[in-house]
């Protein structure tokens, strides 16, 4: 053995004795569970009348310090990685006032959200350096975790990966009745890959082969910090969890083998929990579940894992287990949340067909729906106000695909053939098209006349055209 072997064999018994890994990024470095989870912080409004809370959101560039001693230049909605949190409430109206204070176009997209398609964000409707857009957003829909992110035509990839999303998170009179582990004890966490270069900056590259996969960093932030840790108390938790990578698909589970009780899906609350023991999370999809630390033991550890990563990218953050500190657990996870009414497939008096598949675009090939990459003076369907209607995407691409349509929720009809799993049951907005699958899905187009788009969110896929638009009429 060398000098230089024995020094690494020790330096890697250490950290193997210690229950530390170490994360590398260029020659940027960090140790896994080093740093405390942070929350993003609560926007207040900036005024409030009897139908309206207002709300300012300047886009601005910001220098935060993600790696121990370096600092990374971010974009930031009010200088924030991730934005700061919005919370609405069902029928009050928000309006958010987008002020573009950086040298690149702009347009904000509230995925998952039901509104006018004037404040949707659609990708051709920029917001120029210097100027501003009021989004208006009725909430006129079922309480979710929501999300706001950067939409740019052929820019979402790039710019949400610098910084630019946050969390709106919509409730209602009847979510507060139900027992729910609520204040300290529900967790928004947005779960996002970045790599680094070794000042510290973002390495970001959407070329060749990148192009085609989407952009996988060889790091995991949660709300901005790689790979934290969390202190809890022996008692029930409830998570808001949203894959907010470009184009990273995690399968989650805990450490301590036990599961998650999954309470709710992209538009809102299940009308039952549902246990899992993993739970596969494409881009733009959230997940809301229960996790009990009572299970397990006081002073452990338990591992928030990605069973799809490996290394750096494998362990997601830690949960460090201490006494309950405010007395005992009052929550409870109730044995029905909402009625989820399901949408029978006999009252579709519509059915649009979409393939996935690769054609030759401007520079190369590209994904696209129905062998046409997007363009923007292009209507690929035009339902009617109030019809209800079964979208079927088929993937003839050896790649998954998260499949994101605007303005409704939707239901899924069938994966495969199969009927959806229990947890598929809900409200969805983003659901993955597997490779060689189908995905039946069916919604009603209701309150909202104009133009929207669907798209693949995998952000470097949508950005090199796999997306399609759609008018309701
Ligand atoms: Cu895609």
């Amino acid at each position: 053995m060398t000098k230089t072997d024995r020094r690494s064999f020790v330096k890697a018994g250490l950290a193997a004795g210690l229950g530390l890994a170490c994360a590398r990024s260029g020659n940027a470095q960090t140790t896994a569970f080093s740093q405390q989870l942070r929350l993003p912080p609560l926007l207040s409004p900036t005024s409030v009348d009897a139908t309206t809370d207002y709300y300012n959101l300047s886009v601005q560039q910001a220098v935060t310090q993600i790696l121990p001693g370096l600092n990374t230049t971010i974009w930031g909605y009010n200088g924030s990685f991730p934005g700061p949190t919005i919370k609405a409430r069902r029928n009050r109206r928000v309006v958010v006032r987008k002020t573009n204070n950086l040298s690149t176009n702009l347009s904000l997209h509230l995925h998952g959200g039901h509104m006018p398609a004037t404040s949707d964000g659609h990708p051709t409707d920029i917001v120029t350096p210097g100027n501003f857009k009021d989004y208006a957003y009725p909430n006129e829909q079922l309480p979710a975790t929501l999300w706001y992110h950067d939409h740019a035509m052929d820019m979402t990839g790039t710019n949400v990966y610098k910084g630019l999303a946050g969390f709106y998170i919509l409730t209602d009179d009847f979510e507060d009745t139900l027992p729910l582990p609520l204040g300290r004890y529900e967790i928004p966490l947005v779960v996002q890959d970045r790599t680094f270069n070794a000042d510290g900056s973002l390495f970001y590259n959407n070329a060749g082969m990148t192009r085609m996969n989407g952009f996988m960093g060889d790091q995991i932030l949660t709300n901005g910090v790689i790979q934290p840790y969390h202190y809890v108390e022996r008692r029930k938790y409830r998570f808001r969890l949203l894959n907010g990578s470009n184009a990273r698909i995690y399968e989650f589970a805990l450490s301590n083998n036990r599961q998650f009780t999954q309470i709710g899906s992209d538009g809102g609350l299940l009308s039952a929990p549902v246990q899992r023991s993993t739970i596969v999370l494409s881009p733009g999809e959230r997940v809301d579940f229960v996790v009990d630390f009572a299970e397990a033991n006081l002073g452990s550890n338990v591992i928030l894992q990605n069973l799809r990563g490996t290394s750096a990218t494998a362990e997601i953050m830690q949960f460090r287990v201490m006494p309950r500190r405010y007395g005992k657990d009052n929550s409870r996870i109730p044995a029905t949340l909402r009625q989820v009414d399901r949408i029978p497939a006999s009252t579709a008096s519509v059915t649009r067909d979409f393939t996935l598949n690769i054609v030759m675009g401007m520079g190369g090939p590209t994904f696209s729906f129905n062998n046409q990459p997007f363009n923007p003076t292009r209507i690929d369907a035009n339902p009617q106000l109030n019809a209800t209607e079964i979208w079927v995407f088929r993937n003839q691409t050896q790649m998954e695909h998260p499949i994101h349509i605007h303005d409704i929720q939707w239901q899924i009809l069938d994966i495969n053939g199969n009927p959806p799993s229990a947890w598929d049951m809900g409200w969805k907005d983003t659901f993955l098209v597997p490779s060689q699958g189908t995905v039946r899905v069916i919604g009603r187009f209701v309150n909202y006349t104009g133009g929207y788009v669907f798209h693949c969110h995998i952000l470097e896929h949508e950005d090199f055209a796999m997306m399609g638009q759609f008018r309701v009429i």
